[in-house]
């Protein structure tokens, strides 16, 4: 029997539906702005996802659905203007409070908080994405819940890779078997696991149909006391939805 003694978030799509509202209308802005006609529908961005990371997911779209774009400088330069631009543009629309949590996370993350639980981000978007994203929905000192956020190019591979989940291991001083992360995609829980994390899988729109063996607990959200949880996958028992009563207990299991 494993203590736990760390809870491990991932953010988009996790904390809040950003991808589809947020990080896509972003892209989106920035590129029209930028004078290019490329727009990433609702169903494309669902393509796009499968590569984590802003600048990343640029330069695929480019390789994939414009084979014959030439830039007019030095490519690395473009992505990077476009996505600094499109970060200025997240922050936008989050600062409006335009993206809310979603169900259960601001009730477990106070629970978790208020037990002395600690607390960590493993994400592949900007720090400043986050901390702005946690102050709108959670309050301006909520990013000091966190003793570590660990966000975008603080580790060259980013998810499936294990690398961000790592990190965070390695600056809280934990082994893998005491903590619990919290995914939404494939590829978060990929992440996670490979860094021999025990993982909590909340489905969204763009990810509810990714394979996710291996997932300790599917769910569709987190729930709420008037708001259960869909068990999709795994033994929650009697819950409705996920406190830290039922996080120890996933812990606890081998
Ligand atoms: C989600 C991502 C990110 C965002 C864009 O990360 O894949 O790439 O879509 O972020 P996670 P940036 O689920 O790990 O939070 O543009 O800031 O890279
Ligand atoms: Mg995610």
């Amino acid at each position: 029997m494993t203590k736990l003694r760390a809870l491990i978030f991932d953010v988009d799509g996790t904390l809040a539906d950003t991808e589809q509202y947020g990080h896509r209308v972003a892209f989106n802005r920035a590129f029209a702005d930028a004078g290019f006609d490329w727009d990433w529908s609702v169903l494309l961005y669902g393509e796009l996802l499968t590569v984590a990371g802003g600048k990343e997911r640029i330069r695929f779209y480019l390789q994939q659905h414009r084979p014959d774009f030439q830039p007019a400088t030095n490519l690395d330069e473009l992505i990077a203007k476009l996505h600094k631009a499109k970060t200025q543009n997240y922050q936008q629309l989050v600062g409006k409070r335009s993206i809310p949590l979603r169900p259960g996370v601001k009730r477990l993350l106070e629970e978790a908080h208020s037990q002395g639980m600690r607390l960590a981000i493993a994400t592949t978007t900007a720090l400043t994405n986050v901390t702005t994203l946690l102050k709108q929905t959670l309050g301006a000192d909520s990013p000091s819940w966190f003793e570590v956020i660990a966000a975008g190019d603080i580790v060259p591979a980013k998810k499936p890779a294990p690398d961000i989940y790592k990190y965070v291991l390695q600056t809280m001083g934990l082994e893998p078997q005491e903590c619990v992360a919290i995914e939404d995609s494939y590829q978060g829980l990929q992440a996670a696991l490979k860094a021999g994390i025990k993982t909590v899988v909340t489905v969204n729109d763009y990810t509810r149909n990714d394979d996710f063996s291996g997932a300790i607990l599917v769910l569709n959200h987190l729930g709420e006391p008037e708001e259960p949880f869909t068990l999709l996958a795994g033994d929650a028992g009697d819950a409705s939805y996920l406190d830290m009563v039922l996080v120890n207990r996933l812990c606890d299991r081998e």
